[in-house]
């Protein structure tokens, strides 16, 4: 397995579903504080008892014990996320948080001390609310210049401790859930298209000021988006299906050609023109989206969907849709299981793009059970997880081969955390068993499942180890 001598190895998440700690130290309320249930409902007025995340898995205290369990593993890189709201609790403010910044100099500190590169989501999924209620999220063009104003302060205060960051996450769902994705308050069947695309576009100008401050500001930076990946195959070879998947692969490449690119494709200038979008650019829009295109594109891979003009099964899956593939297995939450699908997608995005790659998020969602391990201490048989992450890994050493550079690999939830579509505990990704149920109860222990061992090793030989 040929994977490249400074490769990347390690594991991700969000701040959102680690770390808990909803209102500690000047945090102010975010979008994920009232989605108790993730994307299957909408959100409450406040709070309530029954968001895990409010707690989630107590990552704001309990941080030094686990980037010292990454440590183990060998981790080069560590993904998380900075809360917005932790930084600036409105999104508003005039001045920025210090116990929120210091909280994340302590994290990063932390990493620093094992080696470990910290590999940083500007925004993932947790608008402040304020600026969701207020605003109406990414609607509202003045959500640049706070988007503007947070990036500076983080740019300039981290600039000596992260070299990697991401400006969005997974920028693409926003056509699918404007909430989650945009903090956008209007409820998706009220959102009008031309104000839905009106947030894509200040999020893309938003996302390539971000690249151009950063570039500015920090020595040897790597500023990437963030996109799902999501293979599309045509569930018959009929040309009306081809023609359906690429249209669906249209929407979901735009955010990566804008990234790229820097301008809008022809497809979409036909889509605004046939439904009556006008994209308002404000003056130096233009010039931002084309001269500060990103240095890499990392994205999410879970899974392949199909899509047929008409018929077949609604495919399950978090956020994207398709119909089912009658050929590939499922997860217990009935995402299709497609090591190939990463490859492909792989050899896809560099053809387009001509950019490295980055997975930031791959992962298998299962039930563990915590069994005893027979040295008086506990642990979970995943041998499903440690097959699936395999499995995976050869189509990236089959994607390297084809010639693609490829910068590094973070599994999802490299401990377990809170899921984001439906806010479970039960749906397990991590290394590192986190002993807290749906129900909220637990002792919010941590227990090394076999993968942990397994992916020890993989870091270890530099891939080597995945030919056994
Ligand atoms: C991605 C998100 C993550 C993450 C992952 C797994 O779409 O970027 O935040 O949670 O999906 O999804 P889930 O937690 O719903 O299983």
């Amino acid at each position: 397995m040929a994977f490249p001598k400074n490769f990347l190895w390690g594991g991700a998440v969000a701040a959102n579903q680690v770390e808990g700690a909803y209102n500690a130290d000047g945090k102010g309320l975010d979008i994920q504080d009232i989605m108790p249930k993730g994307v299957q409902t909408g959100p409450t007025e406040e709070p309530t008892p029954d968001n895990l995340k409010l707690q989630a898995i107590d990552f704001y205290h309990r941080y030094k014990d686990d980037v010292k369990l990454f440590a183990e593993m060998g981790f080069k890189v560590f993904r998380t996320s900075i809360a917005w709201s932790r930084i600036f609790p409105n999104g508003d403010d005039a001045e920025p948080n210090e116990q929120g910044l210091q909280y994340y100099d302590n994290l990063f500190d932390e990493c620093k001390k094992y080696g470990i590169e910290p590999l940083v989501t500007i925004s993932h999924y947790e608008t402040p609310l304020h600026l969701a209620k207020k605003y109406n999220g990414w609607v509202n063009r003045d959500l640049i210049g706070f988007y503007e104003k947070y990036v500076r302060t983080i740019f300039n205060r981290y600039k000596d401790k992260v070299k990697y960051w991401l400006t969005f996450n997974e920028i693409n769902s926003v056509l699918h859930h404007p909430l989650l994705s945009g903090g956008i308050f209007t409820p998706k069947e009220k959102l009008s298209l031309q104000d839905l695309y009106q947030a894509c576009h200040h999020e893309l100008v938003a996302s390539a000021l971000a690249t151009k401050i950063g570039h500015e500001i920090i020595p040897d930076v790597k500023i990437g988006c963030m996109v799902i990946a999501v293979p599309i195959y045509p569930l018959t070879p009929k040309p009306d299906d081809v023609i359906k998947v690429m249209q669906v692969e249209h929407f979901n490449d735009f955010f990566g050609d804008m990234h790229c690119r820097g301008v809008y494709p022809g497809y979409m200038k036909r889509y605004f023109r046939e439904n009556g979008i006008e994209i308002k650019f404000a003056p130096g829009d233009e010039e931002i989206l084309k001269n500060h295109t990103v240095d890499f594109v990392s994205f999410s891979y879970y899974m392949s969907v199909c899509e047929a003009a008409e018929g077949g099964t609604k495919g399950g899956g978090n956020l994207m849709g398709g119909v089912e593939n009658p050929h590939l297995k499922k997860s217990d939450w009935g995402w299709a299981i497609d090591p190939q699908g990463l490859r492909i997608i792989m050899n896809k995005f560099y053809d387009r793009w001509q950019k490295p790659l980055f997975i930031v998020e791959n992962g298998l969602g299962a039930k563990d059970v915590l069994i005893d391990d027979g040295k008086g201490g506990k642990t979970v048989n995943d041998d499903y997880r440690i097959n699936y992450l395999k499995d995976h890994l050869v189509q990236v050493a089959e994607a390297i081969a084809d010639g693609i550079p490829v910068m590094g690999y973070t599994t999802w939830g490299c401990i377990d955390c809170v899921s984001m579509s439906t806010a479970q505990m039960s749906k397990r990704y991590g290394f590192i068993y986190v002993d807290r149920n749906d129900d909220g109860s637990g002792t919010f222990a941590r227990y090394k499942k076999k993968s942990f061992d397994w992916y020890k090793e993989v870091i270890a030989t530099n891939g080597e180890s995945l030919k056994k």
